[in-house]
């Protein structure tokens, strides 16, 4: 046995240094795109406390400035056409996601925002926000859930054709994917 000793102790340092050329996460599915959702909330402003806070440390947009882009000068929101502040953004917002991979969405802003899958555009869970948009059942809480600052989900095994997803806090958050 003795003779074997020197061999095999070459044999475990070559498969130690094998396995450290691997790539750790060795996934079935490809991360085939990756959709980020973005804001800008400032942190230092104690406003936003009032709606979930902010957690995003490089954030400039303060409540009343987010504000400006919803509502107008009396208070109440604007009806009749999607707006936001466009800092409040999916990027991008259309992607083209090859058959068979995994779109990965991350939460780079400092608010919670939902990628929800909707039939169709529409309004999300805060009225105020929705611009007139007749807000949509997939929106609801119980089935669209919030994802915080980063935070992650992973979409596999989206079918072929035409995907609409939003944010159903901030609905005209939008991205496209098309499955190909
Ligand atoms: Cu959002």
């Amino acid at each position: 046995m003795r003779n074997l000793r020197a061999p095999l102790f070459l044999l475990i340092l070559f498969g130690i240094f094998l396995a450290a050329l691997t790539p750790s996460t060795v996934t079935a599915v490809k991360d085939g795109e990756k959709v980020k959702m973005e804001d800008q909330c400032d942190p230092s402003d104690p406003a936003w406390n009032a709606t979930g806070g902010c957690v995003f440390p490089e954030g400039t947009v303060s409540e009343a400035e987010f504000r400006v882009f919803s509502f107008n000068t009396t208070g109440s929101p604007f009806v009749g056409s999607v707006i936001g502040h466009p800092a409040w953004r999916n990027n991008p917002g259309f992607v083209v996601l090859p058959l068979g991979e995994n779109l990965k969405v991350t939460n780079e802003g400092g608010r919670g925002h939902t990628f929800t899958e909707v039939p169709d555009f529409g309004g999300g869970r805060v009225p105020p926000l929705n611009s007139g948009l007749t807000p949509l059942t997939q929106c609801e809480a119980a089935v669209a859930p919030v994802i915080g600052p980063g935070g992650r989900v992973d979409f596999s095994n989206l079918s072929a054709g035409i995907h609409k997803f939003q944010c159903c806090l901030h609905p005209w958050m939008r991205t496209v994917v098309s499955v190909e």
